[in-house]
């Protein structure tokens, strides 16, 4: 009992003590010491031991960073249950690593105690560590290792929240209220655990230390897929670092990588590419978008792309997007997209790229899976001359598994608006496509193109023409979309600034005849930030009945109390609205009650 006590004392009473033997140990030549020998759970420092030896049958070495300690215990037997005790313990933090790898050396003699306790080991191995893989012991063993304090909300946003979640992603985020070092600490967790598999975090400025300790486990995990460093204000050497960090570890699994909105620059992204051209495993999901790259550092990122075989069949997100690409020298580029490859996703928006050299490069190589193509604020630069090359349209017409294809804010001569048209429409592979023209500056030109080829085109689900000037021209072009029947979701805003009161109506009218047709395949409609005023009664008279319509976007409307109380009489009736999106409308408190109470009916 006074034993007890004094241990208790010694190690401190919030520790949990798993095991206690008396042993004598050795100090000078053959002088010994009776000690009590405890063991502390949740302690790192088993990890710290790299020899244990046991050739008189109840003697131990244990060799240790802090020293050798030769101790004697009463039996044999007592000493294999202080060694398998060890072994438990470093699997536990350790999962991974076999114990006999972890203590470095095991003798015992005779030999078939260690395969007795190897035994025991393998049989434990499988057994159920805890919460995320045992997450909050290892975090235990970690503070301890580094002198850290031992934060309990930690333990219990992973033992409960984290559990419930069933997530393998450990986000920062959620941790970014504690200090520094306490980051450190559940990140360098990640060089033991087996259960997360990705670190992520957003709009977080990460310390050099954090970023440090991130490194860390990139150049020792096996087990971390996917990094996701968002606007975590990283520079050009951190994009070193990391190269380095990949190259240090042969069994890393990391195939997904989001560095957006950090300032990597030319420099960072060509070390980090060098690096990409090497991993074994090639790279899933590359997201550099808006990492201050110029063409220098795309092409040299896209000669690694070229350069690692394996990359051609496992990259399938692209994302450069927002960095400035304008030109025609981004070749590398051109020479990756022109080769077969497995794209999904590829977004170079707002990067001023070629749009018709675009298409052209991935007329020769991206037909098969590109799915999400996002070339918004590229450049046409044909502009000029009429001809419009050859493989921009034969792009659109044989791409194979094209679902989105945005060209918003990309100003497109009509001719080419016309071969997209025709593209897409003679393309027998489509089922469900996406098309945004927003902003495209169409105008009265534009508008007949659409009137000529709209109603044609099969498997446009979704059509975006807002911002565009259309104005007056609406009246005519709703007719024609009116007479396809597989848009299914239209938007049509801030096309209004220029048209006359009279001829507000006529469009609005011809929209209602539109979503009013028997068999509308229309179910979405968004005519937001339109400044229809009290103009807008015309198409929400037209919810009095039951149109196609489930989703409905008036925002910015400035639609007053009045437009609130003409939908609250439409909502009364209507039973097959999904969803009203309905801000900035200048609605006062009375005309949110007169919607309110609709709702209730
Ligand atoms: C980062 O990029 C990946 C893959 O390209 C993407 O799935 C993800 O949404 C991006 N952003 C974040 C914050 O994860
Ligand atoms: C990119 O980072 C800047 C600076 O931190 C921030 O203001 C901006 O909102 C970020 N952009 C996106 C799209 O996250
Ligand atoms: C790249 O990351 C940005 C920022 O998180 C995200 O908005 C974008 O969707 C990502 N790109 C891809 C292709 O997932
Ligand atoms: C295309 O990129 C623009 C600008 O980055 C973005 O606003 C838009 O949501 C993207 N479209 C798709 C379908 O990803
Ligand atoms: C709308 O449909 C619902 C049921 O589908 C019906 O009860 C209601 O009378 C219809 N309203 C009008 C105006 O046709
Ligand atoms: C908002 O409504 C008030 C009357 O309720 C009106 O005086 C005002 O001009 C409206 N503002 C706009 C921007 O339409
Ligand atoms: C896919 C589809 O329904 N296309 C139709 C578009 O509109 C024209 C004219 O009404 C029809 O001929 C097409 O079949
Ligand atoms: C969803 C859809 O509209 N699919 C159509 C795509 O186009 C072909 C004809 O080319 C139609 O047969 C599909 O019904």
């Amino acid at each position: 009992c006074f034993v007890d006590e004094s241990v208790r004392e010694a190690v401190g009473r919030r520790v949990k003590l798993t095991l206690r033997r008396n042993v004598q140990l050795e100090v000078k030549g053959e002088k010994v010491e009776n000690r009590v020998l405890v063991s502390v759970e949740q302690s790192f420092s088993y990890l710290e031991i790299y020899g244990v030896c046991s050739n008189k049958p109840n003697q131990l070495l244990l060799e240790h960073e802090r020293g050798p300690w030769s101790l004697r215990l009463g039996s044999a037997d007592e000493v294999d249950e202080v060694v398998a005790h060890i072994g438990s313990c470093l699997q536990q933090i350790c999962p991974a690593g076999s114990p006999v790898k972890l203590m470095k050396k095991l003798s015992l003699n005779p030999p078939e105690r260690a395969a007795a306790l190897q035994a025991l080991w393998a049989e434990q191995s499988s057994s159920d560590l805890g919460p995320c893989g045992g997450f909050s012991h290892q975090y235990w063993c970690v503070c301890d290792y580094l002198g850290l304090p031992y934060r309990e909300e930690v333990q219990w946003d992973v033992d409960t929240i984290y559990l419930t979640q069933d997530t393998k992603e450990l986000n920062l985020q959620d941790f970014a209220h504690l200090e520094n070092r306490d980051l450190v600490a559940i990140i360098a967790v990640l060089e033991y655990n087996q259960w997360f598999t990705k670190l992520s975090t957003k709009d977080y400025k990460l310390s050099t230390d954090v970023c440090d300790q991130i490194l860390r486990v990139v150049a020792r995990s096996s087990q971390l897929e996917e990094l996701m460093l968002d606007n975590a204000g990283l520079r050009s050497d951190f994009a070193q670092k990391l190269a380095s960090a990949l190259s240090q570890n042969p069994s890393s699994t990391l195939h997904t990588l989001n560095l957006s909105n950090n300032s990597l620059e030319d420099k960072g992204v060509s070390a980090l590419s060098a690096q990409l051209a090497k991993l074994p495993l090639g790279i899933k999901h590359l997201n550099l978008s808006r990492t201050s790259v110029s063409p220098k550092g795309v092409n040299s990122l896209c000669q690694a792309l070229c350069a690692n075989p394996v990359v051609a069949s496992t990259l399938t997100h692209l994302d450069l997007s927002g960095n400035s690409l304008r030109g025609d020298d981004i070749t590398s580029l051109h020479n990756f997209l022109g080769h077969p490859n497995c794209l999904q996703t590829l977004d170079l928006s707002n990067s001023d790229c070629s749009l018709e050299l675009m298409c052209s490069s991935l007329y020769k190589g991206c037909l098969k899976h590109l799915s999400v193509l996002n070339l918004s604020k590229s450049v046409f630069s044909h502009r000029k001359c009429k001809e419009i090359p050859p493989s921009f349209k034969q792009f659109f017409s044989c791409a194979q598994a094209l679902t989105s294809v945005s060209l918003s804010g990309t100003k497109l001569p009509h001719e080419a608006l016309k071969a997209l048209l025709l593209g897409l429409g003679c393309n027998p592979s489509l089922s469900d496509v996406s098309l945004d023209l927003s902003c495209c500056e169409l105008r009265s030109g534009g508008s007949q193109v659409l009137e000529g080829c709209i109603a044609e085109i099969p498997n446009i689900s979704s059509l975006d023409i807002s911002d565009n000037s259309l104005d007056m021209d609406l009246i005519t072009l709703l007719v024609w979309l009116a007479k396809n029947r597989s848009i299914r979701h239209l938007s049509l805003g801030k096309n209004f600034n220029n048209i006359k009161s009279k001829n507000v109506a006529q469009v609005l009218n011809n929209l209602v005849l539109m979503i009013q047709e028997e068999d509308s395949p229309l179910t979405s409609l968004s005519l937001a930030d339109s400044k229809l005023k009290a103009d807008i009664s015309i198409v929400l008279n037209a919810l009095g009945s039951n149109t196609s319509l489930t989703k409905l976007d008036i925002s910015g409307n400035s639609m007053g109390d009045m437009g609130a109380k003409i939908l609250s009489k439409a909502l009364q009736i209507n039973s097959k609205l999904r969803t009203l999106v309905w801000d900035r409308n200048n609605v006062s408190s009375q005309g949110l009650q007169d919607v309110a109470g609709a709702l209730e009916k």
